[in-house]
């Protein structure tokens, strides 16, 4: 696994609230979505090994901001993660958008270093109707979505295993046109799911060489 990405040496580089504030977009992105408390700051502390990188809320939901993290390899930023205030976006679906909401859809939408989402729902929870708002809405650039179903902890193995498996389930009917959504076990306390993780976005950041190789995989 010489591929697997260190993201030990991740840096905090800007926040913005707006489109126009986000950096160059000159890396790949990974953003990390998700209701308020769902755990993605500390997913993201977790990732990195770092106790305050991102900032987990005492008070749910209220930064409005997007926090870019530049992940740093041979002193050179190699990709992103972002890490969003959580829904958020409750009006996707809908009419009426606050103006956050409709700088969060566009970033969604249309950040073209976009190359995945991670979705953390709490485990005890499941997927709630925002989170499926989500997967839709960046399912129209197919953007690949996994999701970590975290705070496994808190089940024990076999809740943890039909969890995952309602999960995978629930999401048949939104794997439309190839969009590629997959699903891991996760937690912060217990450090589950950390490979699951690092493998995953790795993958993202630079694509195994089988996927790119016309000799191997030949445009049909
Ligand atoms: N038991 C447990 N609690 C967690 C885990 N991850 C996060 N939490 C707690 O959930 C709360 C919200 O976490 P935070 O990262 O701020 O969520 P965010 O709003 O999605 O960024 C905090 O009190 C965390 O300590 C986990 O894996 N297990
Ligand atoms: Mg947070």
């Amino acid at each position: 696994m010489g591929m697997t990405i260190n993201f030990h040496n991740t840096h905090f580089e800007i926040s913005a609230s707006r489109m126009v504030e986000c950096p160059g977009a000159s890396v790949p992105e990974i953003v990390f979505a998700g209701r308020s408390n769902a755990g993605k700051s500390t997913a993201i502390n977790t990732l990195c090994k770092q106790r305050q990188l991102a900032y987990a809320s005492k008070m749910p939901g209220r930064t409005q901001l997007l926090n870019f993290f530049h992940v740093i390899e041979q002193a050179e930023p190699i990709a992103r993660l972002v890490d969003l205030p959580g829904y958020g976006f409750a009006q996707l679906a809908q009419t009426s958008q606050s103006v956050w909401d409709k700088e969060l859809g566009s970033y969604l939408a249309d950040r073209p270093s976009l190359v995945g989402c991670v979705l953390i729902v709490d485990c005890r929870r499941g997927l709630l109707e925002l989170d499926y708002a989500l997967i839709k809405w960046v399912g129209h650039r197919q953007l690949p979505v996994h999701i970590m179903l975290s705070k496994a902890d808190k089940f024990n193995r076999q809740e943890q295993v039909l969890a995952l498996r309602a999960t995978q389930k629930a999401l048949d009917p939104y794997r439309v046109n190839g969009h590629e959504i997959t699903v891991q076990l996760w937690s912060a306390l217990k450090k589950i799911g950390m490979l699951d993780l690092e493998t995953q976005l790795s993958n993202w950041v630079r694509p195994p060489v089988a996927d790119l190789d016309p000799e191997i995989n030949p445009v049909p």
